[in-house]
């Protein structure tokens, strides 16, 4: 039987660590990210902590006053959320480069379903070594990875891992590795449920394992009948991607076929613009960039170009679009119809919907954010007239565009 291959990512002190690395004074310090402690009378809590702070007892939702009582010496920092996402965003691009099967739970944190890479990365751990040195080398981060054959199990391995760890349960050994840990480590164990189960005399995960499911669901309901399972080491939980929709793409056709190259390029590039702009407000990037051109005998041809990273970049897709467009324009001279798509996407905290099919709105109202397309818009007619007709929006085509 073939188990899957299930890795667990989460960095290390996430928000602690990003001010470590961008104030190499902070390094090696107690560091304590959140609400402004105000000599002891502030109000709020901390967000995190870096492992030096740690020592003092600071955690997470501590109310930062309490903190402060426990380390006045501290180094209190206000939360820097954009540059947090900033980098979150380039950790999950590093994992999208070893699977594209990823789900991002939290801002700092992802599943990755690694079946079946045996033979690029080689076996579960040199593939986490792999995973933890490429966002060291290109963060300067550390993460945790636990690897098993389900989600809860490579979750507490990774959290059982910290810092800077990677722990991995072999198949087959899953009841046997649960059996001796506190039962707070499995999911669905609230403070509650937590108290509930210690009356009933349960200690470790073991004990849960070899309990009977059918009194556990009738304490529980169906949270006691999934915590023995998981308990069991069963968790048939798949890795949710959001990787629905294959493409995405804005094409116009010319009121008259075309032949001013200056006119294609200028309308290339608005659709360009539109869609990129559309894309970084989605949080979608593209791998493929592909240009169709149908020309007034209404041939249509396509080329596409991958290029080394996933990119929203309009500066980089009109390099790559003017390139084909100038080898596509040595076929037939008289354009018809002008399309740019983005294949090969990686969704980053993205709001798309799979089944998201809209029109595209050319004509926005003023103070939307998509004003500044308008205007390109409109300087476009001024110049050359009513030539761009509309822009469809391309939706979950297979093949590229
Ligand atoms: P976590 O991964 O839970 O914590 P962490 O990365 O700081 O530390 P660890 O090494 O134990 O993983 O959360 C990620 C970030 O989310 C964290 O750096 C700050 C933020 N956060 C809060 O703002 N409030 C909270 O209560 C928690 C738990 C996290
Ligand atoms: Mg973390």
């Amino acid at each position: 039987m073939s188990h899957r291959v299930i890795l667990h990512i989460d960095m290390d002190a996430f928000f602690a660590a990003v001010e470590q690395l961008d104030n190499p004074g902070y390094r090696g310090k107690p560091v304590i990210v959140g609400a402004d402690p105000k000599g002891g009378k502030g109000r709020g809590v901390v967000s995190t902590a870096s492992y030096e702070a740690r020592k003092y007892g600071i955690h997470s939702a501590m109310p930062i006053s309490k903190a402060y009582k426990l380390c006045p010496e501290g180094i209190y920092i206000r939360p820097r959320m954009k540059r947090y996402e900033e980098i979150s965003k380039r950790i999950m691009e590093i994992l999208y480069e070893f699977s594209p099967v990823i789900e991002q739970v939290s801002i700092d944190e992802a599943f990755l379903d690694c079946t079946g890479t045996e033979k690029l990365f080689g076996s579960p751990i040199s593939l986490a070594k792999k995973i933890k040195k490429r966002i060291h080398e290109e963060t300067g981060l550390t993460a945790s990875i636990g690897i098993a054959c389900n989600k809860s199990i490579a979750k507490i391995l990774s959290d059982l891992s910290k810092p800077d760890g990677l722990l991995y349960c072999e198949p087959g050994k899953e009841r046997e590795f649960l059996a001796p840990l506190e039962i707070k480590h499995l999911w669905g164990v609230g403070e509650k449920t937590f108290k509930t189960l210690n009356k009933m005399g349960f200690r470790k995960i073991g004990d849960i394992a070899s309990s009977d499911k059918e009194e556990l669901k009738r304490v529980f309901g169906k949270n006691g009948e999934r915590i023995w399972y998981l308990a069991n080491g069963i968790d048939n939980r798949q890795v949710e991607t959001y990787h629905i929709r294959k493409s995405i793409g804005k094409e116009t056709t010319f009121q008259r076929d075309v032949s001013d190259i200056e006119v294609i390029e200028k309308t290339l590039f608005y659709l360009i613009d539109v869609l990129t702009f559309e894309m970084s407000e989605k949080g979608v990037k593209g791998k493929t960039v592909t240009l169709k051109i149908r020309f007034d005998d209404f041939t249509t041809f396509t080329r596409r170009k991958t290029l080394i990273e996933h990119t929203d970049d309009s500066v980089i897709i009109r390099e790559v679009a003017l390139q084909k467009l100038k080898e596509m324009l040595k076929i037939r001279k008289k354009v018809r119809l002008i399309g740019i798509s983005l294949s090969n996407l990686l969704f980053i905290n993205s709001t798309y919907s799979s089944d998201e099919i809209r029109q595209n709105e050319l004509f926005p109202g003023e103070g939307s954010k998509s004003y500044e397309v308008q205007k390109l818009l409109q300087s476009l007619k001024k110049q050359y007239g009513d030539v761009v007709k509309r822009a469809i929006f391309i939706n979950d085509r297979k093949n590229g565009m």
